[in-house]
């Protein structure tokens, strides 16, 4: 038996995933129309990828202990923000900006929190810019509010959070060796970043992404 079995033994555990999978849909179908009109109206597709995973109840159940909280669905539902996590990766910096402001201006989202590691990035070097999002899914009975977690990025801010998650698990490491490490990590992390500005600088250079004149 795992310690997370007390979560799955709740009645209503398949119920609440089912409606965090629901909220996801809802996200990605909002991001796929918006990445649809944008690849219409201008020369490129902002969006190069979604991704989203619903958060495993190994994971659910260690983060709540690891919280101090209660172990049960209505503790997920208020201590949890990261249950249904929608990842999506933009092709440039200024896309997460205008991917972001249009998701948010939706009039049926609720902005609970953002966190903008690009303009303020964590000292391990990691980038990405993250929403708390609060989105209604309509059921057989009832309207619900539902978290989401998006994380936007570019895909070389994406590239090195996914390796630096990899190396991350290998941790019995001397000491010295790990802040060697580490170093490195923060210096691949400044590299990208100025790879990513200078991408932008190129493209604003073309002056591509033109607007097509389609734009209301
Ligand atoms: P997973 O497997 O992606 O779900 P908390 O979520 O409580 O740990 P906080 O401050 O509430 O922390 O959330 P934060 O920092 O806004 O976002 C946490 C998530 O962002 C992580 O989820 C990762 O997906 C990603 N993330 C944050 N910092 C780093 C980092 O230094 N490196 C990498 N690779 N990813 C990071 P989880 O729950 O850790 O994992």
């Amino acid at each position: 038996s795992h310690p997370e079995d007390v979560l799955i033994a709740f009645d209503d555990f398949e119920y609440l995933m089912m409606r965090y999978e629901s909220a996801i849909l809802e996200v990605r179908t909002k991001l796929e129309i918006l990445n649809s009109e944008l690849t219409l109206t201008q020369d490129d597709s902002p969006i190069s990828s979604i991704h989203s995973r619903l958060k495993k109840p190994a994971s659910i159940y260690e983060k709540l202990v690891r919280q101090g909280n209660d172990i049960n669905l209505r503790s997920i539902e208020e201590n949890l923000n990261d249950v249904a996590g929608v990842r999506v990766i933009c092709a440039f910096v200024d896309d997460i900006y205008k991917v972001a402001k249009m998701l948010v201006q939706q009039d049926d989202i609720t902005l609970i929190e953002v966190k903008d590691y690009i303009k303020n990035p964590k000292p391990n070097g990691y980038r990405s810019y993250h929403m708390i999002l609060e989105v209604p899914v309509f059921f057989t009975h009832e309207k619900q509010p539902i978290r989401v977690e998006v994380q936007i990025r570019t895909v070389a801010m994406d590239f090195w959070a996914s390796l630096e998650h990899q190396i991350r698990y290998k941790k019995d490491l001397p000491q010295y060796k790990a802040d060697e490490i580490a170093a490195e990590l923060k210096a691949c992390a400044d590299t990208i970043a100025d790879t990513d500005r200078r991408m932008l600088a190129i493209r604003e250079k073309l002056g591509t992404r033109g607007d097509k004149g389609k734009k209301k």
